[in-house]
């Protein structure tokens, strides 16, 4: 163990908290001697620094999972089966839940690695048939998921367009039994325009490519991307990175594997069809210069699909019913809006699909066994992003950022530092830059930048996207993160254009542009829904028209849902992967220095090391030790009854723990090295086996 942790070579040194100088050179060094040997882990106690690597490298196969199964955290190099393996170590161990947050920009290597850890904890439940059907089903969900929540970006070939938290659940002897997902705003707007370079989500290209002769004819569909106007904006359907042949292939497997029944596939290819479809629906101007419709072939498949009356569907996307008193009157749409309503509509059902499908996911992977649970949760969001036009989904997926920025700071920097402080363990404080200042800029109730989108769009009138922006400068002018045209030119030297306004994040400077930022944020224009069936299970299919709804406000309801799920959060035990993106050009082997050390710096790593390197890796609370190890010592031994701080400070001294080893806090035992606490832990596995498990519990220390 003593040789793995201060392993010195050519590879570096694998934990940084070791490295003899914590300056950002001596990091960065360390980073790249070993990403040249292919070494994309390192440690900063236990957290994991991961670097993308761009290439497949043979670290992930079952021999290593072997290898890294039931040992200790440091013994081995280090790996991301590694931290999984401890967190489900301590899971059985304190019987409780955890967490582990996946965190970097977009390209960084989030999702991969959470997929990485959900194979390992597949791969170490028993074989049983329950719990290898639970197992597939857990692992199939991310080629359904991805196919259709992800979709290539000019950041990354398979970049997430939706947030998701999943929770793995465990029984009290540690086997798989269930799994849930919570799914997190999906970028909608996707599905009706792409960017130059982008793609829409992968499913549609996987359908036209992929699909069987049968099934195409049968949705009325051509085996040509480029026929279809919601695929080709951003003028890269086909990509030679992506085969969506495959990926086809294995998604209509893991539908089955997932339970999909055969009509709901077919219903649910019906809608990704019918969006297809609709994307080619083009309106034609009346006389007056209104939207028209006639005998459209596009419209009559989307009709036959869906199972809507074709001239209800036509009225629906040329006209609005408005009540005037007892009549009803028909107000024609000019073509503009006729295509806003009809991209509205594909926009409602391709969105209303993805959470029907991840219910059906659910279900399927339902823990149908209700004795005690504990979970371990992967958290894998969408990462940071700046492109060159920001619109409200960059906003979004920011902002989510930020907060799990903060989630961070507040369970690493912040709190570790005030426990240090409360517990009277002596402490030189290490600076960091909290962001709670950005994340109030955004959500603060009432003055934030949500807070006032959310009244510009309900106050009636004449709110347009630029009044939006002059309430944001009246508002928030003053604000060291906050950079309107005005003022762009005195505190960047940037320029900025009339509706656009600037935010300083923690990972960088974004510049939104506010037009549709409104239109996204309240969603009344979501008119067709799919219906509930008698069961009153939604089904992928099946839209009727409905009467305008009170406006969702959308980023309200995703800020109150990261609010949550940080509560959530914050009831379970953190672990931590930070993904670093190597280079902007996706190629294998690189390492770009400057983009990296930005990373590095913004991501806090440097303070993190400078907390870990000065703290303790391990504390418990007196009782807590005591209880658990008073067998490995005569004096505390069946029971200890005087203070259980002083028997902590017997038990340890007749183990001999150096005094730099451990510090004794006002209610903890703080352990400054995990070796320390190993040895300790194999103590207590010998004398286990040679006491008999029970009779090692028995005792209170009251
Ligand atoms: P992300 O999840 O962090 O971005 P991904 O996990 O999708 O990023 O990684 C992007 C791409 O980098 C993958 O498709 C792989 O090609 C490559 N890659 C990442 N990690 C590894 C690895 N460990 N080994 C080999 N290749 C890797 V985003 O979802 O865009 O925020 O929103
Ligand atoms: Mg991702």
């Amino acid at each position: 163990m003593e040789g793995a942790l201060v392993a010195r070579d050519k590879v570096g040194i694998q934990d940084f908290v070791l490295l003899d100088e914590t300056t950002e050179t001596a990091f960065m060094e360390n980073l790249k001697k070993r990403f040249d040997k292919d070494l994309i882990y390192t440690y900063i106690g236990a957290l994991v620094v991961s670097v993308n690597p761009y290439k497949d490298l043979d670290i992930y196969n079952s021999n290593q999972m072997d290898l890294y199964m039931g040992v200790n955290f440091f013994e081995l190099p280090p790996h991301i089966f590694a931290l999984a393996d401890t967190v489900y170590h301590a899971m059985m161990l304190e019987l409780n839940n955890h967490f582990i947050l996946i965190s970097g920009e977009s390209g960084a290597g989030k999702t991969e690695a959470s997929k990485k850890i959900l194979q390992y904890y597949a791969a170490c439940s028993p074989e049983t048939d329950l719990l290898t059907s639970v197992r597939d089903k857990m692992l199939m969900s991310n080629p359904v998921l991805e196919a259709f929540g992800n979709a290539k970006t000019l950041k990354n070939d398979n970049s997430s367009r939706f947030g998701k938290y999943m929770d793995i659940q465990f029984n009290s002897e540690g086997e798989a039994l269930g799994g849930h997902i919570l799914n997190y705003l999906l970028e909608k707007s996707r599905v009706v325009h792409q960017n130059h370079g982008e793609r829409n989500f992968h499913i549609f290209y996987q359908l036209v490519e992929g699909g069987e002769e049968d099934l195409l004819h049968q949705l009325g569909l051509e085996r040509d991307c480029l026929y279809y106007n919601y695929l080709t904006q951003g003028e890269c359907a086909i990509m030679s990175s992506i085969n969506d042949k495959n990926d086809w292939k294995t998604v209509k497997n893991a539908l089955k594997v997932i339970e999909v029944s055969e009509s709901d596939r077919t219903d649910l290819f019906g809608v990704v069809a019918s969006v297809l479809h609709l994307g080619n629906v083009e309106f034609d101007p009346d006389s007056r210069g209104n939207a028209s419709l006639d005998n459209n072939t596009e419209l009559r498949w989307v009709s036959t699909l869906l199972g809507v009356n074709a001239q209800t569907l036509q009225e629906g996307l040329t006209y609005r019913k408005i009540r005037a008193q007892q009549d009803q009157v028909l107000s024609p749409f000019n073509i503009d809006h006729a295509i806003y309503v009809r991209d509205a509509l594909a926009k409602a059902m391709y969105g209303r699909t993805f959470t029907w499908l991840v219910r059906q996911i659910n279900e399927s992977m339902e823990n149908k066994d209700d004795t005690m649970k504990m979970v371990i949760g992967l958290l894998d969001i969408y990462g940071f992003e700046v492109f060159y036009v920001n619109s409200f989904e960059q906003f979004c997926i920011n902002y989510c950022n930020e907060k799990l920025q903060q989630l961070f700071i507040q369970l690493t920097l912040k709190s570790e530092q005030e426990e240090y402080e409360a517990e009277g363990i002596e402490w030189e404080a290490v600076q960091f830059f909290n962001n709670k200042i950005i994340c109030d800029l955004v959500e603060e109730r009432h003055r934030g930048i949500i807070s006032i989108l959310d009244e510009e769009c309900l106050r009636p009138g004449d709110a347009t996207d630029l009044t939006f922006l002059e309430r944001l400068e009246e508002k928030m002018g003053d604000h060291p993160h906050f950079v309107t045209h005005r003022l762009a030119d005195i505190t960047t030297r940037k320029t900025l254009d009339r509706g656009d306004f600037r935010l300083l994040h923690y990972a960088g400077e974004v510049t939104y542009c506010v037009v549709g930022k409104r239109d996204r944020h309240t969603q009344h224009t979501e008119r067709v829904r799919p219906s509930q069936q008698h069961t009153g299970r939604e089904r992928p299919s099946h839209s009727k028209y409905r009467e305008r709804e009170r406006p969702v406000q959308v980023a309200t309801q995703f800020k109150s849902s990261l609010l949550k799920l940080t509560e959530s959060l914050l009831a379970k035990d953190a672990w931590y992967v930070r993904c670093l993106k190597s280079n902007e050009s996706k190629k294998p082997g690189v390492l770009d220095e400057a983009l990296v050390r930005h990373q590095v710096k913004y991501l806090g790593l440097m303070e993190h090391l400078r907390v870990r390197r000065a703290g303790f890796a391990y504390r418990r609370r007196y009782e807590v030790f005591l209880q658990r190890y008073k067998a490995l010592c005569p004096a505390t031994w069946p029971h200890w009854l005087g203070l259980p701080m002083d028997g902590v400070q017997v038990l340890v001294q007749h183990l001999g723990y150096m005094p730099y080893e451990y510090k004794m806090g006002r209610t903890k035992i703080f352990i400054r090295h995990p070796k320390t606490l190993y040895a300790t832990e194999d103590a207590f596995e010998r004398c286990k086996h040679e006491l008999g498990e029970r009779k090692m519990c028995c005792g209170s220390n009251a």
